[in-house]
């Protein structure tokens, strides 16, 4: 699938180990140890319902490589520590365990991204000396299908550097599990490479992939790789700079947008959060494309947590209300929606490994108010694609409020309202006003959250219309007249 088809999705990112065991099998799941719980592409088959019903129409699953099992850290679980690109996980399955995953999901019409991972493999040290020259041996004849010392940069490791020189010909993770990089540089490596993609996307039906740690390899070895996958490909810079993200525009065909994941937690990580950083920093698909990729297009995805971020309510702790307002403002906004599994049932867990806990431990419960938020919200994102043509390419504006906790967000037919005043009303009563002349006065709007209808009076000073928030709970509103009858979609 292409950028364009994957512009209307929302996915669903979940790690294969933690989502779902096969047969439903009730295995506990202590996320301190750091290894494998028992999840496996099986499992997924069996609770694709599960993300369908809640309007995701792709998912993305982790790394399907084989990785170390035995490191000082524990076990390659999550995926991202291969040991041999030619070999599945057997953790998670077989080889026709991971088709009919991908031939189920066509089935539903749903996508399927995969997370791949070229930039380093996992080395278990077999010895390790402080000597600077060798920090340690490792084995390079098992890592495949490179196999040679020579296949690899020199060892160094990047620490906290920003040279960009050294993140990307140095290497990620430390003595105790160092992650040989790959050395990129090399035509025999990127050949290897390129046809390790082009094998895997189209053996498993990949409709498209997310790139890992794409800031580590040089931007000029992407176009290739991405052109051999042959689908979409999103990649992932980690980093709070927009130059710097938008910079890869061209390299990789959309990016995950890192840095408004930054200023969403700040602005809702408390009640007494800065919004007006949200608001001033510019929006990715709104700037120019780097001059090596004119005319190009920023698509970006949008999140508010996944797989290497301390969850959500870690920060925002007890009060649902930030919770949900963060959660709208990723659906309503710029970028494909990405929601990571266990946002849904409320999952607070802090850093890594706390964020990666076991959904079955959840039972999927689906009568739960934040399962209907999250269903609400993707009807009403696909409400708006359907009914403007230009809602996918129009970038969305901020319009300014008066109240310091209270924000509004206008992308067409979409008019999203929100706030961190939290849920505790006694210390302050949001307001929102909508101005004047945007919508004719008498018109009736719905808040398709609450499914509440909403009259525009021009009551107010100016002309403006005075919407309250009910415990700090967002707004998303629409004309009613975009409504069905017939009982799907938004509001049903
Ligand atoms: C785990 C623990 C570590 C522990 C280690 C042994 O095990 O988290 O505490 O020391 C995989 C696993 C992880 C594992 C790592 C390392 O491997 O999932 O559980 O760590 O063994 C991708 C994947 C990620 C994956 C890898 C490695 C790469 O999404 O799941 O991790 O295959 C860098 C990379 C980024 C990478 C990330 C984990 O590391 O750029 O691609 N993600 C700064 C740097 C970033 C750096 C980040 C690390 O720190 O600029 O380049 O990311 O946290 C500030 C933040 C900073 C932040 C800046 C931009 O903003 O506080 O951390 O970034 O505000
Ligand atoms: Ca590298």
């Amino acid at each position: 699938a292409s950028a364009d088809d994957w512009s209307k999705r929302s996915i669903y990112q979940l790690v294969t180990d933690r989502f779902a065991p096969s047969n439903d099998s009730a295995i506990p799941c202590d996320t301190s140890r750091r290894t494998y719980c028992g999840g496996s592409w099986a499992g997924i088959i069996d609770h694709l319902d599960y993300i369908q019903q809640m309007g995701f129409d792709a998912i993305w699953i982790s790394p399907v490589a084989q990785n170390a099992d035995d490191t000082a850290y524990g076990a390659g679980y999550h995926g991202y520590w291969s040991t041999n690109l030619d070999a599945l996980n057997p953790h998670f399955g077989t080889d026709a365990d991971l088709k009919a995953l991908s031939a189920a999901l066509h089935a539903r019409a749903m996508y399927l991204m995969l997370d791949v991972v070229v930039n380093h493999y996992a080395g278990v040290p077999t010895n390790t000396t402080v000597s600077p020259v060798n920090l340690f041996t490792l084995d390079y004849t098992k890592l495949l299908p490179l196999g040679t010392q020579d296949d690899f940069h020199a060892q160094c490791f990047i620490g906290d550097s920003n040279d960009q020189a050294v993140l990307e010909q140095c290497w990620l993770g430390d003595e105790k599990l160092p992650l040989p990089d790959v050395n990129t540089e090399d035509p025999k490596v990127v050949g290897t490479l390129n046809a390790w993609i082009k094998r895997i996307v189209s053996e498993y039906g990949a409709d498209g992939i997310r790139i890992d740690t794409v800031k580590h390899i040089r931007r000029a070895f992407w176009p290739d790789f991405v052109k051999s996958a042959g689908v979409f490909a999103l990649g992932e810079i980690l980093t709070t700079d927009p130059a710097y993200t938008a910079s890869y525009l061209g390299a990789v065909d959309g990016v995950f947008d890192y840095p408004r994941y930054y200023q969403t937690v700040t602005a809702f990580g408390s009640t007494s959060g800065n919004l007006s950083a949200l608001q001033a920093s510019p929006s990715l698909p709104s700037m120019a494309p780097p001059v090596s990729a004119p005319g190009r297009k920023l698509l970006t995805a949008a999140f508010l947590e996944n797989h290497d971020q301390p969850r959500f309510p870690s920060y925002a702790s007890t009060d649902e209300a930030l919770t949900r307002n963060a959660m709208a403002s990723v659906f309503v906004g710029d970028g494909m929606p990405v929601l990571y599994y266990g946002q849904e049932q409320g999952y607070a867990g802090g850093a890594d490994p706390g964020n990666r806990e076991a959904l079955w431990l959840s039972g999927y419960e689906t009568n739960k108010p934040m399962v209907a938020h999250v269903k609400a919200l993707n009807a009403a994102r696909k409400l708006a694609i359907a009914k403007n043509s230009a809602f996918l390419n129009t970038p969305a504006t901020w319009l300014q409020q008066s109240n310091p906790s209270a924000l509004m967000l206008s992308k067409p037919p979409l008019l999203t309202l929100l706030t961190n005043v939290g849920a505790n009303l006694s210390a302050a009563q949001t307001t929102w006003r909508i101005p004047a002349g945007m919508y004719k006065v008498n018109a009736t709007l719905v808040d398709v959250l609450a499914c509440e209808a909403v009259v525009v009076d021009g009551a107010g000073e100016d002309g403006v219309t005075e919407v309250k928030s009910e415990g700090g709970m967002p707004r998303v509103l629409v004309s009613a007249g975009m409504l069905s009858r017939k009982g799907d979609g938004a509001c049903p």
